[in-house]
């Protein structure tokens, strides 16, 4: 198979994510200034700045410069990514959903700012990241901005994060859920966004349909065998904290990939679908590095 080949290319993805990360933070600094009415630019800006992998951001990044794109096309993109992601998790830290206190090992927004700010904070970065988009791309065609307005609409409504959030809500009050619907759920909560991050980085680089595709297989792959891996990190993580039987309580508990499948059969299946990421990736050759790193850095994380 062709990856084994790029395989061989020493390519150092710990210095690649550092730069990008540094890239990323740095523009997402100046992305939004505190105006009056202080407390929401406030509240925003803590959340958005509170850490994180960047994931969706350099993955936007990373797709745009493979398809022959710049960093600066991509990068209002790349930010409102990050913005729709914090939207998401402010929302999804709220009382009425998973009731969370901390988050990027800070306090949730709701716990700093009350739960009234924190519903306007997200809803304040979903409609900025649009107009941060259409605002500060530059030299890129309207049209290809129009494309990617619309994958990211998409990727953030009920086709998307909102439809895998309501699923999830509903099937938290049912004792059995099937693999169907815990893919249902993890694929529009998790891969729908990583794949508009992929594929909207494509579009602003002038990617065509045979381009586009592998890309967005290569998204929606890695994207489940990420939730994957995160389900499987977190009976790995509970068991080494609190022991064996807390260990078994959550896999009791929650329907999960490992509670489903079992913990190997659970990682066996996020490889594959890694091995699978990386081979959609094959016909770029060499500059889908990054891209293939990217996929082998998904299942090796540990954190
Ligand atoms: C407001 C757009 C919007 C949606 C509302 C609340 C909701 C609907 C959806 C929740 C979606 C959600 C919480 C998905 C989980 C996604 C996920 C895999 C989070 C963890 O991502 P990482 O590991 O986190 O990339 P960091 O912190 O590194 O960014």
């Amino acid at each position: 198979k062709a990856h084994t080949t790029v395989e061989k290319v020493s390519f150092d993805l710990s210095a690649y994510l550092s730069k990008q990360q540094v890239l990323v933070e740095a523009a997402l600094e100046q992305s939004i200034y505190v105006v009056y009415p202080e407390k929401i630019y406030e509240s925003m800006r803590y959340s958005l700045l509170a850490g994180g992998k960047r994931l969706r951001p350099i993955l936007c990044i990373a797709s745009c410069e493979l398809c022959g794109g710049t960093v600066e096309m991509a990068m209002p993109t790349a930010c409102a990514l990050e913005m729709f992601h914090t939207a998401s998790l402010i929302h999804d830290d709220l009382p009425a959903m998973d009731n969370d206190d901390y988050r990027r090992g800070k306090l949730t927004n709701h716990k700093v700012y009350g739960e009234d700010t924190a519903i306007l904070a997200g809803d304040g970065l979903l409609a900025y990241a649009f107009k941060f988009v259409v605002e500060k791309t530059n030299k890129v065609p309207a049209e290809r901005l129009l494309q990617v307005v619309d994958q990211l609409s998409y990727a953030i409504g009920a086709g998307g994060l909102v439809g895998g959030q309501i699923v999830d809500l509903a099937s938290e009050k049912l004792h059995n859920i099937d693999i169907e619907t815990l893919n249902f759920i993890h694929r529009h909560k998790t891969g729908v966004l990583l794949q508009a991050s992929v594929v909207s980085g494509a579009i602003l680089a002038g990617a065509n349909d045979e381009a586009l595709q592998p890309l967005s297989r290569y998204a929606h792959n890695i994207g489940l065998a990420f939730q994957i891996i995160d389900d499987v990190l977190d009976i790995t993580a509970t068991t080494e904290e609190l022991g064996k039987t807390a260990g078994k309580d959550l896999l009791a508990q929650k329907a999960t990939y490992p509670s489903l499948l079992g913990i190997e059969e659970s990682k066996l299946q996020a490889q594959e679908l890694i091995d699978e990421a990386k081979a959609e990736l094959a016909s770029f050759g060499e500059k889908a590095i990054p891209l293939m790193a990217i996929a082998d850095y998904i299942i090796a994380r540990t954190h």
